[in-house]
């Protein structure tokens, strides 16, 4: 399997394993369970602040229903490697102090 392969396996395979058969969502104590086991280094903290669960379910959970979706679970990582990559400092270099576009340095919202 190729390396993206196996990353989207995983990211699928991690929701469906924590999610479990109740619903094909992650319940609130199901996503502090999984952020917990799976996410231990404590530097991503640009668009999550996992140092509080509960404000990160807050932030995940778009729609307020207390769950979180799949659609909801993948933006989280979206905003997870947006986070990793801010935190490694790796971007286009000739995107570096772009100012047309609109977006420069802040890819936050969408
Ligand atoms: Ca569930
Ligand atoms: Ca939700």
């Amino acid at each position: 399997m190729g390396d993206l392969e196996n990353a989207i396996k995983v990211i699928v395979d991690m929701f469906e394993e924590h999610s479990g058969e109740d619903s094909d969502c992650l319940n609130e104590e199901e996503f502090k369970r999984m952020m917990s086991e799976k996410f231990t280094a404590s530097d991503y903290k640009g668009k999550l602040n996992l140092s509080d669960l509960d404000e990160a379910f807050d932030k995940v959970d778009k729609n307020d229903n207390g769950e979180i979706n799949f659609a909801e679970y993948v933006r989280c990582m979206c905003m997870l490697m947006k986070g990793y990559r801010r935190k490694n400092k790796r971007g286009c270099k000739e995107g570096r102090g772009r100012k047309k576009g609109g977006r420069g340095g802040n890819d936050d919202e969408d």
